[in-house]
């Protein structure tokens, strides 16, 4: 599909919201991709296409991942905010035609992020976090941050989302802490 395409199967799968959310994070990825030197076409379509499952049903979602035999822990096959990252990569093969790796991989971490992340994964990772629609305390110094440091914003990002999921009492996923931790190992090598 072309990427007018994708946005107009997009706009018809979505709610409003979650597709201006969708257009929001594929205009910053792009933007960032230029910025730190990776595909800008690739994070574009990463950024339009990373909630593409969002709106599906728990088992719908659980049906997608088991259909193309992919493995996710317990935990995650349980909860739609976790599920909706590999889901959305399966959907993004069988009803985008989108097969690039690096993309499909970009969607699928897009939630949780993971230790060794590539630069688009970082950028998709992050244009979800400050896209223009988004709007919580701190949110514009994060778009600031973003523009000076990737990895600094996605360690910012990380710490931010730890954070709400402690005050809320929600089950956190390792692999957030994993990643996290990822960068602070790495950090000024
Ligand atoms: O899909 P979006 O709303 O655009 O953003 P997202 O994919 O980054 O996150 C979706 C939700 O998932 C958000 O409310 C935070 C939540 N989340 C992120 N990591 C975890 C998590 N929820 C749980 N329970 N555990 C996590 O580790
Ligand atoms: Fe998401
Ligand atoms: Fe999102």
């Amino acid at each position: 599909m072309t990427i007018k395409e994708i946005k107009e199967k997009l706009e018809s799968t979505l709610t409003h919201k979650r597709f201006v959310h969708s257009l929001g994070t594929s205009d910053v990825a792009g933007r960032l991709a230029e910025l730190y030197g990776t595909d800008k076409k690739k994070a574009e379509i990463a950024g339009l296409l990373h909630d593409c499952a969002k709106e599906l049903t728990l088992a719908e979602m659980q049906k997608n991942v088991e259909q193309e035999g992919i493995q996710v822990d317990a935990a995650v096959l349980k909860r739609r905010a976790l599920l909706h990252g590999p889901a959305g990569s399966v959907l993004a093969k069988t009803l985008y035609g989108v097969y690039d790796k690096e993309i499909v991989q970009a969607i699928y971490f897009h939630t949780t992020g993971r230790p060794d992340m590539t630069t688009l994964e970082k950028i998709v990772f992050l244009s979800d976090y400050i896209e223009p629609s988004r709007d919580f305390p701190g949110v514009d110094q994060l778009r600031e941050k973003a523009e000076e440091n990737l990895d600094e914003a996605v360690m910012a990002a990380y710490n931010s989302t730890i954070k709400y999921l402690l005050d809320s009492g929600e089950y956190i996923y390792e692999l957030t802490f994993l990643a996290r931790n990822d960068l602070i190992l790495k950090k000024g090598k």
